[in-house]
């Protein structure tokens, strides 16, 4: 039975093949068991609107380790970032393998997804300058930059709960919750539909992400 005021939308964030083992560039631990529960939960009558987002890279993108001279270390290495809008405010982030070329066959959705559900497809990091976690835009309080559109989208289909799944829940998962929440919408991660790139991280960035308000929920009883 239909609530009122609920008008939710599933959010499957970058399950695409550089996130996925076994061959993947930045396999997330069992990143691909997730798939049949999105697939189930994909196919609910209840969802308003099922859109997927893809991590979508220039070959020169700041996020890429071998971007940064022959000292940096993929997964170990840090850069700071800059908002090119403002000089003042910037950051220090890690550092990835190179992932998700736009164009690529790694950063392909993987093909047991259930595709043909999706309402949208959302884009994401395409601007080389910038690092692009959540699906929304970059981490910069002002000017905001790389805005996706997907707020506007949301509002537009007037969705009230956000439910956020896919890869990789410590990254993308966390901050597209986060700015879901922010943007006033009931924010959603659910548990199982989600892996970690660090599951021991994740597991202490739990108290925090639920401190922003968004839920960390389980599947059962979808
Ligand atoms: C992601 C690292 C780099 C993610 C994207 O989708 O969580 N993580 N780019
Ligand atoms: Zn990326």
């Amino acid at each position: 039975m239909d609530r009122p005021g609920f008008r939710p939308a599933l959010l499957v964030v970058d399950m695409q093949e550089d996130f996925c083992p076994p061959s993947g560039s930045l396999a997330v631990p069992s990143g691909r068991s997730i798939i049949p529960l999105i697939n189930r939960l994909l196919s609910s009558p209840a969802l308003t609107l099922r859109i997927a987002t893809k991590d979508w890279h220039p070959p020169d993108h700041v996020s890429f380790a071998a971007n940064h001279g022959p000292s940096a270390v993929p997964f170990v290495s840090t850069t700071t970032i800059t908002n090119p809008g403002n000089p003042s405010e910037s950051y220090t982030t890690r550092l990835w393998p190179v992932h998700c070329v736009r164009d690529t066959p790694g950063a392909a959705l993987v093909p047991e997804l259930d595709s043909s559900r999706f309402d949208r497809v959302i884009h994401k990091g395409q601007d080389p300058r910038v690092e692009m976690y959540s699906a929304f835009y970059c981490p910069f309080r002002a000017p905001k930059v790389a805005d996706s559109g997907l707020a506007g989208l949301l509002r537009a289909a007037d969705i009230t709960h956000v439910y956020v799944v896919g890869l990789a829940a410590d990254y993308c998962v966390r901050c597209t919750a986060e700015d879901a929440r922010a943007e006033g919408f009931e924010a959603y991660i659910v548990e199982e539909a989600t892996r970690a790139v660090d599951p021991d991280a994740w597991e202490s960035q739990r108290a925090e992400v639920e401190g922003k308000g968004v839920k960390i929920v389980s599947a059962d009883g979808e």
